[in-house]
């Protein structure tokens, strides 16, 4: 009998001990999950790509795989400027057409004669893979790589002799030149070609022709840290257009085994799946330019600021990465034009950036879990985080100013190694007007920009009106953009 009380007491005292405590506990995650190097990626926001080969001799988007070797004569080439310009931008990384669909490789390959080794520069000597690896590396940049999967220039396109050789330019572009952050997949197809000189139609099943699974395979090995893009993945998907504009829903998670690169309708997936299986976030390609390559008479169609900060805000914005598209010029340069846009992006964005107005709130949360108090969302520390408790999909964040701010921008981030997890949100302002809703969304993920136009505010909500499970927020901002000029 005593025995039984006292075993009672000791139960009731560890339940009573084990509620008042004040252990952290850890959150349970929401599947699927992206992987470190995933999570490297996405934190790299903005990079550059660069289409520079054959196409840009003969003035195309898309070269029949029939020019020659001699017509590659850049006069003035110089992969510094191209780093140089790039890392002015603010950009974090740069990845080139190693091969288009010409087929023309932009290194000395042991494979194929069609390339820079037969060509007028540097009298056949160059390497601009190299140049471009060395370049990227001096400047801090990462360095990634675009082969065409499509070759109009290869006779045994279509057979199997080309998937191998394909693989072995991979091979040399993974081995031969450091470090490899993205692996870019083109899905383009078009059918005819040169191919060796039969000038016809060569159509190959897309699902199966290249044997994906094990040219991943070879990247997996040769690069493990490399990201993998495709349309469909398996790392980064496409984002479904070439404006650089991801959906405003925006899910990271796809139902990956249903599609793949170079499905017709693939865009109906670019905006992701709540309920996804596999963590592919999305990579949004545009040009600065109309066309991809170089053409002189586009020299004046340059994007304004205007369209390059939109395309900013639509893109990193809306949970993606913004991959800006450089079409290096004849003389082997970025044209001057597209610096100079380059340059007015970078120094909006870093006067934007500036001053973060949420330093100064008062930063409350309408329910938080133990150890996840509202103030760690605006902390220097990016792995701590707020957190609502475990079975509360909904809460408000408040910011609260003593006096009226000039700002026009919200930026807010899910902590994305857990999960993504939002599903419906609001934005709100208080002016001297009172309250007012500003923004309904849906998804959230690694960033969120919200732009607004309003009188001084002297407090905003923003409130999770659902989600897949208790939401979880790294990081939010408060900024003032500078005002756009009118181009
Ligand atoms: C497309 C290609 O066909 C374009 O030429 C360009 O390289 C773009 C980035 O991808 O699919």
């Amino acid at each position: 009998m005593i025995k039984n009380s006292l075993l009672s007491i000791g139960l009731m005292l560890l339940l009573f001990s084990s509620s008042c405590s004040n252990e952290i506990l850890p959150i349970p995650p929401v599947e699927p999950l992206p992987n470190e190097y995933q999570l490297a990626w996405q934190e790299l926001e903005y990079y550059g790509f660069i289409h520079f080969n054959m196409n840009t001799f003969t003035n195309k988007e898309w070269g029949y795989g029939d020019e020659i070797p001699a017509q590659f004569n850049p006069s003035e080439l110089d992969a510094r400027q191209w780093a140089r310009v790039a890392k002015e931008a603010g950009m974090k990384g740069l990845i080139i057409t190693a091969k288009h669909h010409d087929g023309f490789s932009l290194w000395p390959s042991a494979y194929t004669e069609h390339s820079v080794k037969n060509s007028p520069w540097k009298e056949g000597k160059g390497d601009l893979i190299q140049e471009l690896s060395d370049a990227c590396k001096e400047f801090g940049l990462k360095f990634g790589v675009y082969l065409s999967p499509w070759d109009r220039n290869h006779a045994d396109y279509g057979k199997k002799e080309y998937v191998d050789y394909y693989r072995n330019q991979l091979r040399e572009l993974l081995t031969n030149y450091g470090p490899i952050f993205e692996v870019w997949f083109d899905g383009a197809n078009g059918g005819d070609g040169f191919y060796g000189g039969a000038n016809e139609e060569r159509r190959v099943e897309k699902r199966t022709y290249y044997e994906w699974p094990t040219t991943i395979d070879l990247v997996r090995d040769l690069q493990p840290q490399a990201v993998i893009f495709s349309d469909a993945g398996p790392d980064i998907r496409w984002v479904g257009n070439e404006r650089g504009y991801a959906y405003d829903t925006t899910w990271s998670p796809i139902l990956r085994d249903s599609v793949y690169a170079g499905m017709p309708g693939f865009d109906k997936y670019a905006k992701g799946q709540e309920n996804g299986t596999h963590w592919v976030p999305t990579e949004s390609d545009v040009s600065i330019r109309p066309g991809w390559y170089y053409h002189p008479e586009q020299d004046d169609k340059v994007k304004t600021l205007s369209q390059l900060v939109d395309i900013y805000f639509n893109s990193v914005g809306r949970n993606s990465n913004f991959l800006l598209n450089l079409p290096i010029d004849t003389r082997g340069l970025v044209h001057e034009n597209d610096e100079a846009q380059l340059k007015k992006l970078a120094i909006y964005l870093s006067k934007m950036y500036e001053t973060d107005f949420a330093d100064s709130a008062k930063i409350k949360a309408s329910v938080s879990r133990q150890g996840y108090a509202a103030d760690l969302i605006h902390d220097t520390n990016k792995h701590s985080y707020w957190a609502a408790p475990e079975g509360v999909n909904t809460a408000q964040i408040e910011l609260e100013w003593t006096s009226p701010q000039e700002v026009n921008t919200f930026m807010v981030q899910e902590y994305i190694p857990l999960g993504q997890r939002i599903k419906s949100f609001t934005f709100e302002v208080k002016t001297e007007e009172g309250w007012q809703t500003l923004e309904t969304g849906a998804t959230v993920g690694n960033k969120r920009l919200i732009r607004f136009n309003t009188p001084p505010i002297t407090a905003l909500r923003f409130s999770i009106i659902d989600s897949k499970a208790s939401p979880i927020l790294s990081n939010l901002g408060v900024y003032k953009a500078p005002k756009l000029p009118t181009e």
